[in-house]
């Protein structure tokens, strides 16, 4: 929605299992040519504060 990779699993919504799965690829995502799309507080890394963010936009789709 804002250019941001926000549904992980391509299940179609953005909730809490999205964010289950980020944190679960949390050591392969830096590894993705397309990490910067994961990096949601745009700090150039990707990191537990990019999951917080996550979990805060799912929290706020409903
Ligand atoms: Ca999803
Ligand atoms: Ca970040």
């Amino acid at each position: 929605m804002n250019g941001l990779y926000e549904d992980i699993n391509g299940d179609g919504m953005c909730d809490i299992n999205d964010v289950s799965t980020y944190f679960s690829n949390l050591e392969w995502i830096p590894a993705h040519e397309n990490s910067r799309i994961f990096d949601y507080n745009k700090n150039g890394q990707i990191e537990f504060d990019d999951i917080v963010m996550l979990s805060l936009q799912s929290g706020s789709e409903d």
